[in-house]
């Protein structure tokens, strides 16, 4: 999908206000999003080969903060091949703006795999049935404190063996070495194009609205909820997918 040129954030701005999921975004998220989220493609093959190997017989895929559908189109892709019976994929977002640009961009591929798409807030979604659920960089958009029930909703609506697949950007337990990835991250924007000025900016953007956790947080809280098995599967500097699956 070539799509224009994120420049949001390129001039000085008087006061940075909390970044939201706009028309302005929606415009140049794909590219916003390659840039600015180290190993962004190869998370989304991930998705599609874990699709292809838990997806179930008989029941539903969540692409939960689906944006413009990457992540959807990625498990559409892994399921295309060799189908289970019966499966429907639900993509949920609550921006409006993005979920009638997805609406679009799916529609652009052929598929004889259900897609359904929901504009709304995922804390007041129902899962139902799931085999496979995905929160490709949404749950870092939940205020930490509402996280844990969320999660058990989600386990409540997995089948037996199903998973969770989150990525997420991380929280190093050390000072050092969060300033370490933050700087490795940072170094990765500013060679992708970004200024000084835009990852300053953004980052006094985005500050308030995306709390992040440690992975050991993310391990333990899943844990607690009742997943059995818990991986991480992929990792670049502060970034990574993590799975995990409800006991068979
Ligand atoms: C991708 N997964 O390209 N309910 C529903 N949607 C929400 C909520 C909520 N409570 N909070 C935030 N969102 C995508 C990328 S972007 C990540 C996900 C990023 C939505 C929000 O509107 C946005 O579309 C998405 O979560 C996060 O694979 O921009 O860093």
């Amino acid at each position: 999908m070539t799509t224009p040129r994120d420049a949001i954030y390129a001039e000085p701005l008087a006061q940075v206000s909390d970044f939201v999921f706009d028309e302005r975004v929606v415009e140049v998220f794909p590219d916003m999003i390659n840039r600015s989220v180290p190993g962004y493609q190869s998370i989304l093959h991930g998705i599609k080969q874990l699709t292809r190997h838990y997806a179930q017989p008989d029941s539903n895929l969540y692409d939960l903060g689906c944006s413009l559908g990457a992540a959807t189109l990625a498990m559409r892709q892994g399921l295309e091949s060799d189908a289970p019976a019966a499966v429907k994929i639900i993509a949920i977002d609550n921006s409006q703006a993005m979920i009638e640009r997805a609406e679009r961009h799916i529609e652009g591929f052929r598929s004889s795999i259900p897609v359904q798409l929901k504009c709304e807030d995922i804390q007041a979604s129902e899962f139902d049935s799931a085999s496979v659920i995905v929160m490709n960089f949404t749950l870092q958009f939940i205020p930490p404190e509402q996280r844990q029930h969320l999660l058990e909703r989600i386990y409540a609506g997995l089948k037996p063996g199903g998973v969770l697949i989150i990525a997420e950007k991380f929280k190093h337990p050390s000072t050092a070495m969060n300033e370490t990835l933050i700087d490795l991250h940072h170094e990765f924007k500013r060679a992708n194009g970004y200024s000084e000025l835009e990852i300053s900016q953004k980052r006094a953007a985005i500050e308030n609205i995306m709390k992040i956790d440690t992975l050991e947080t993310h391990r333990q809280r899943l844990q607690t909820i009742g997943f059995s098995e818990f991986a991480i599967w992929f990792q670049c500097y502060n970034f990574a997918a993590m799975l995990a699956q409800k006991p068979q």
